[in-house]
């Protein structure tokens, strides 16, 4: 839905189905040639910030993630949705830039990469030290580029500055100056700025990444301004609708080989009683932009976007682990090494950093399976502090679920075999909305096979891994971790339900 505009067709499915779905939020998109690439920010989870690459906008193959090094993504305080915040992937010059900021290291300022294959290796880091703040935007004029960021700066309602940078050594070209600072709404953000023709574009996010999030866009002659807000702003907002998917807002541009334009945006898919919870982070979704009266008209349903095939089954034989595994605070070669016999030995993470390692859950309902040999932990977590887990250790298993200040033991139980099948699985849920009933977004199963068949030990609420009850801006990981008896992981599946 658009403020001011009204839909000239009926919604594709690319209104309601992201095109990366699960958490993998704030997407910035660039195009070289035929090949689109993708990046989104990943906060405390390393690896940082996934890159994926798509033909056609609709469908997207991870290819790796871009901060692959610590010396890119210095660790600093880990807590949960610090690290990796907004960025810009552009492609200038025959280079690919990559410009975020690590929250947990904000005093760095700045940080951009750079890289001529994708696929990596990317640059070590130049740090902006002259550029501190978040959201930071990278946009050419000519050999000249500019840096458009938001200053963080709580004390002057000047946010959104600009200077001319030297991408290079990171040195700012001119002191920094206020440019547009968006429609009036509170937090505006995540900046991105486009040179179309011989105008410049400046995209914002406004309202806070909640209900009430939108885009914005002005425009002028020159990179810095003076910008005319759009007369129909909001360009893109569901504040205020009853649309399945919410929070739509943080939008970036891209043009097509034939002259189109499209834009990935992020939004959130809330379910349950309300105010609705939303569990998988937010999402990618496309799209479609068309020009009139030289301003952008956003086309939420333009694109038909088939569901994502998520499925995955990994046994933890290649060479590397694959780029979906990431670890909060740590590194994956901390926590997991291959065992001479199969599979992955688990270890704890240095320091007792809470560490398991991650991937993330993409779908609303689904089953996920860790075959464990003798010991080790699998959960599914929004946060340290927000988490339902099964453990295997001496030859019993125990349910175990934390909600915040409380942690439970749900139960343990005996079990005959060494190897055992550690599930769980995720369901709508079993009752109604508020006031019939007191339904949550689903119900999250914890069971285990020893080879006697599934027993099942707790059925939860999963609203209390959403991020309207944990806060923050991650979404649901899959987590393996070590028991206290040491871990080793024989293999995991994960099949989305109806797939
Ligand atoms: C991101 C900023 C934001 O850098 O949240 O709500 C931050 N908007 O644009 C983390 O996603």
């Amino acid at each position: 839905m658009r403020d001011g505009t009204t839909r000239r067709e009926p919604p594709g499915s690319g209104a309601t189905e992201p095109v990366v779905p699960g958490f993998y939020p704030d997407p910035t998109v660039c195009r070289v040639g035929r090949d689109y690439y993708l990046a989104h920010s990943s906060f405390e989870y390393f690896p940082g910030v996934p890159l994926f690459h798509s033909r056609d906008l609709v469908s997207w193959t991870q290819l790796g993630n871009i901060l692959d090094r610590r010396s890119q993504f210095r660790r600093g305080d880990a807590r949960p949705s610090t690290g990796i915040y907004g960025s810009t992937l552009r492609h200038h010059d025959g280079r690919f830039w990559f410009i975020t900021t690590n929250m947990s290291d904000f005093r760095a300022g700045q940080l951009l990469v750079h890289a001529e294959d994708p696929r990596g290796p990317w640059s070590e880091p130049v740090f902006v030290p002259a550029a501190v703040g978040i959201d930071p935007d990278l946009c050419w004029d000519g050999d000249r580029c500019y840096l458009t960021w938001n200053a963080l700066d709580f004390e002057h309602p000047q946010q959104i500055l600009q200077a001319p940078l030297d991408p290079h050594s990171g040195r700012l070209l001119a002191p920094p100056y206020p440019v547009w600072q968006g429609s009036g709404m509170p937090a505006a953000e995540g900046p991105h700025l486009h040179r179309i023709g011989s105008t410049w574009y400046l995209f914002l996010a406004e309202g806070g990444t909640e209900r009430g999030h939108c885009a914005t866009v002005a425009r002028a002659p020159h990179p810095w301004g003076p910008f005319e807000p759009c007369p129909h702003n909001p360009v893109l907002t569901r504040r205020s609708s009853v649309h399945p998917v919410q929070n739509a807002g943080h939008a970036d541009l891209v043009e097509a080989p034939d002259g189109s334009w499209a834009a990935v945006y992020l939004g959130v898919r809330p379910r349950g009683s309300t105010p609705g919870f939303h569990v998988l982070g937010r999402e990618t979704f496309l799209a479609g932009v068309e020009w009139t009266d030289g301003w952008p008209v956003l086309d939420e349903g333009k694109y038909d976007v088939p569901r994502t095939p998520t499925r995955f089954a990994d046994d933890f034989s290649d060479d590397r682990l694959h780029p979906r595994w990431v670890v909060p605070g740590g590194e994956p070669a901390q926590v997991a090494a291959r065992h001479p016999l199969g599979g992955l030995e688990l270890r704890p993470a240095e320091g007792g950093a809470d560490g398991p390692l991650c991937a993330r859950v993409r779908d609303h309902v689904w089953t996920a399976d860790a075959t464990m040999a003798r010991a080790g932990t699998f959960a599914v977590r929004l946060d340290d502090r927000h988490w339902y887990a099964l453990t295997l250790q001496e030859s019993t298993v125990r349910a175990q679920a934390r909600v915040g200040d409380l942690r439970q033991q749900l139960t343990a139980v005996p079990v005959t075999r060494e190897t055992v099948v550690l599930r769980l699985s995720c369901h709508l849920p079993s009752s109604r909305t508020v006031p019939l009933g007191h339904a949550g977004p689903d119900e999250i199963v914890l069971s285990f096979d020893d080879g006697t068949g599934f027993t099942e030990l707790a059925r939860l609420d999963g609203r209390y891994l959403s991020t309207e009850v944990a806060s923050g801006f991650t979404g649901r990981m899959l987590a393996l971790g070590p028991a206290e008896t040491g871990g080793r992981v024989l293999s995991v599946e994960y099949v989305p339900h109806g797939s």
